[in-house]
């Protein structure tokens, strides 16, 4: 049977080349920055841009469809999941990378209807294409990926995000969180600046595990399928399943990684993204 999905990737791969080069040369000039929430939580007319260009293309081709979509959320959109087909856009996922030209900056989407169907994370300055659909396997430029299978966290490469709260008892929990890993011991903790990226290079096994709490539904939806279908284990920081719409996750190259990091992090409140 012909996959219902296909036609609507092959055109959400045609906008995501479009949107990198929107990225790529916006690079070359200078860039106006903007603050949201706070000074990490930052914005830029590119952002606006990408997102204004997704969003056009698809809703052109896709009338009926919804749209979750980073800026529109921040310029007051809702962000609720519902049984209609919805689109969830990151633009630029890691704006605060983009700005330094950091190598690490990537536009991400996922499609979903009830479940995830397909994911693409473009980081677009290495030129890496990430891609999954549902039960199709994971690729990088048309190469299948797998996470790294490691079981031993002492042998682990950990990756995390700083977030962008800093009350001071979340940070105080954050902060904690990071010895507490560093001294099972694992090999090392990175914050590459973009959780869409993070995803996948643990789903390619260039690192074997990321956790965060406070991300948001259009950080996670990309790469959740990509690490799924890499192989690798998605949960809730509780070790429960892992919910889009929660702003927290763990993910990792095997279940033995994943459960001896929910026994270790200690959990402090970021809300939803559907109830805020
Ligand atoms: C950012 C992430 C970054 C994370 C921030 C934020 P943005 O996304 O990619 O890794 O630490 O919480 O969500 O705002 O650049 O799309």
């Amino acid at each position: 049977m012909a996959d219902p999905w296909k036609e609507c990737m092959d055109h959400c791969l045609e906008v995501t080349k479009q949107a990198g080069k929107m990225i790529r040369d916006a690079l070359q000039k200078d860039i106006a920055i903007m603050q949201k929430s706070s000074p990490v939580d930052l914005v830029t007319e590119t952002d606006l841009k990408v997102e204004q260009l997704i969003i056009s293309s698809i809703r052109k081709k896709y009338t009926t469809h919804s749209f979750i979509g980073e800026e529109s959320v921040a310029a007051g959109a809702p962000s609720i999941l519902t049984d209609n087909p919805t689109w969830i856009i990151d633009p630029i996922d890691g704006t605060t990378n983009f700005n330094i030209n950091a190598r690490f900056t990537s536009t991400s989407f996922l499609c979903s209807l009830n479940q995830i169907e397909f994911g693409i994370v473009y980081s677009c300055q290495e030129d890496k294409l990430y891609t999954a659909r549902k039960g199709n396997g994971a690729f990088c430029n048309g190469e299948p990926i797998k996470v790294s299978g490691q079981e031993d966290i002492t042998k682990s490469l950990v990756l995390t995000e700083m977030g962008l709260k800093k009350d001071p008892e979340h940070f105080k929990t954050m902060m904690s969180n990071i010895e507490t890993i560093l001294t099972i011991p694992v090999h090392g903790i990175r914050s590459p600046g973009s959780a869409a990226v993070n995803m996948c290079l643990v789903a390619c096994g260039a690192a074997d595990a990321y956790y965060h709490m406070g991300i948001h539904c259009w950080d996670m939806a990309g790469g959740a399928v990509i690490v799924k279908e890499a192989g690798g284990v998605i949960m809730d920081i509780s070790g429960g399943p892992f919910d889009l719409m929660s702003r927290r996750l763990i993910i990792a190259s095997s279940r033995t990684i994943a459960d001896h990091l929910t026994q270790v992090i200690k959990e402090f409140p970021v809300g939803r993204d559907d109830s805020e």
